[in-house]
């Protein structure tokens, strides 16, 4: 039994009591320290104040205005009773709040160049910061990451990550590693080469930068046609996880630019070497040196846009009788994969939707099995029809949740699926490089609802409930020791539910859509729950009719609501 555990993760020292923890990754105590609550990114808290027994009673605390309109990602961060919180475009604020209250202590407005916006894809969002040491980092979408100082909202320091003009830009919060911020970057449909960079807190100065792509002479170099590595994507525009035992960062990547794999390898299902590494890969980094100690491609020679970038989520299972150092990760291509975090090796890899891309995964090695006949992979002029799951994946960026208390992994999932074919397209800086052309307004296989909240069982490899919803894009989850998940809806419906059954506990309407996880925090010895909400705005414009439906379910908007009892 684990009594007490020293939390050290955002630089300020706070005892956290953890009740029979299982499992020592998950370490969210009062504080929100981190995006994921923790380096393991399980977004589980070990409060339980509220709980499956008095949720009902759950009320609005207080709400801010988030100021801006556009899709709204930002996952709050609490450290010591402040909530550091962002909006959308840019970001176009950085508020620092009392947890308590919602009283405002100091707001950052980065300014940011006119033209960004022409080279940043599919929503104009931001995923909130990291704090550490006294200070708040940030990326931007115009590829640059700022410092501020926690206490007054100063800025310290601010560098430029990568050139926007060229399609790069950041959107998901830096991790916080020791004494560096590690961030990672967008720009998978802008040809760009993806990497992960390391900065000093202190000074902001570049400890290590690593290409997700192999260079000339580097070893997976050759699984690139010609010079197409130079514009092969795999960026890194998720979040990181972190486990200080290992000294190991794991981030994942995007897909293979561009999307017609003519551009890259023999636009075939017999790819040969042309798997295009490190496209749609989960990557392992030695934290202090970059290096990168291993990786595993979920998706060969990607033609699908089945970008790799969602969460890594760090627990340990007992599998057979072992304990296995798992890597949890649900991929956009349809399969619930887990792998082994020492090694890379893949343990399990099972569909949590309808997938027909392949007929399964090869466990011995490690790849999928694709469908025969290239019949689902979209070809140079040829389309594939009827690809199940469509691009936006099984799951896309809104993150799940692991309860260490069920073993329960809680994930938003798409029922959908897609007709795709390639495209001959000339590259050129800072333009949209797809070289594909799709029909994404397919509902999916099973049943007329388009998207589910499941609960996942990692051990027995199926789904242990599944909550359907009736429109796209259902949000991310959060678990808690009070036996509860949370997740909202593009309808803008909060739900807590018992997390072991299902069971819709509570609901609470905030008037416009939510796709980001709820977070979880105690304050003078109260917890509070919160959750930012603003419609998703770009993404329901690839969607035709099922679209349009999306923008029908609320308008769109820019809050932060809290709730207590
Ligand atoms: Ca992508």
């Amino acid at each position: 039994m684990r009594g007490i555990l020293r939390h050290c993760t955002s630089g300020l020292a706070a005892l956290v009591a953890v009740a029979a923890l299982p499992n020592a990754l998950a370490q969210s105590g009062n504080d929100w320290a981190e995006y994921g609550a923790d380096g393991a990114n399980t977004r589980y808290s070990s409060l339980n104040q509220i709980n499956t027994g008095n949720v009902k009673k759950l009320k609005a605390a207080w709400v801010h205005s988030l100021g801006t309109n556009d899709s709204q990602e930002s996952s709050p961060i609490v450290v010591g009773g402040t909530m550091y919180v962002t909006s959308s475009t840019g970001p176009r604020f950085v508020f620092a709040l009392d947890a308590k209250t919602g009283a405002k202590k100091w707001t950052y407005q980065p300014e940011l160049p006119q033209d960004y916006m022409s080279t940043v894809c599919c929503g104009l969002d931001n995923r909130g910061v990291a704090v550490a040491n006294g200070k708040v980092f940030y990326g931007r979408l115009d590829a640059k990451m700022d410092a501020l100082d926690a206490n007054t909202g100063k800025r310290l320091w601010s560098v430029t990550v990568a050139d926007y003009r060229k399609g790069y830009a950041i959107s998901s919060p830096p991790l916080i590693v020791k004494d560096m911020v590690v961030t990672g970057m967008a720009g998978g449909e802008y040809g760009v080469r993806g990497f992960v960079a390391a900065y000093k807190q202190s000074t902001g100065e570049q400890v290590w930068k690593t290409y997700t792509i192999p260079g000339p002479g580097e070893p997976g170099n050759e699984t690139w046609k010609g010079d197409s590595w130079k514009t092969g994507a795999a960026s890194t525009w998720g979040v990181g996880s972190y486990d200080a035992k290992r000294n190991t960062i794991y981030w994942a990547t995007s897909n293979a630019g561009p999307w017609g794999a003519q551009t890259r390898g023999p636009d075939s299902m017999d790819y040969g070497q042309y798997t295009n590494l490190w496209s749609a890969s989960q990557l392992a980094f030695d934290a202090d040196t970059g290096k990168i100690n291993w990786g595993y491609q979920y998706t060969p020679h990607d033609a699908w846009d089945y970008d790799g970038i969602n969460e890594a989520v760090l627990t340990d299972l007992k599998i057979g009788g072992q304990t296995v150092p798992a890597l949890l990760h649900a991929d956009r291509n349809g399969f619930f994969y887990v792998l082994n975090r020492d090694t890379g090796k893949v343990v399990a890899a099972d569909p949590f939707v309808t997938v027909n891309w392949a007929t399964h995964v090869d466990l011995n090695t490690g790849r999928p099995v694709e469908t025969a006949n290239n019949e689902k992979r979209p070809q140079l002029n040829k389309w594939a029809r009827n690809v199940c799951p469509n691009l936006i994946g099984g799951k896309n960026w809104q993150p799940m949740s692991f309860s260490p208390q069920t073993g329960l992994v809680y994930l938003p999932a798409f029922n959908m699926c897609m007709d795709i074919a390639n495209r001959e397209e000339e590259y050129t800086p800072g333009k949209f490089y797809l070289a594909s052309e799709f029909n994404l307004g397919m509902p999916g296989a099973t049943g007329s609802h388009l998207a589910e909240f499941i609960a996942w069982d990692p051990v027995a490899k199926k789904k242990a409930w599944v909550i359907e919803e009736e429109k796209m894009w259902a949000g991310g989850a959060m678990s808690t020791a009070g036996g509860l998940v949370f997740y909202g809806n593009i309808d803008g419906m909060l739900k807590a539910l018992n997390a072991k059954t299902g069971k819709l506990l509570w609901e609470f309407r905030v008037g416009t859509g939510i796709t980001q996880s709820p977070v979880t925090y105690s304050v003078d010895g109260k917890q509070y729950i919160a959750v930012v909400a603003g419609r998703l705005k770009g993404p329901p414009s690839f969607f035709g009719t099922i679209g349009q439906k999306m923008i029908e379910a609320s308008p769109e908007g820019g809050i932060l609501m809290v709730f207590a009892l």
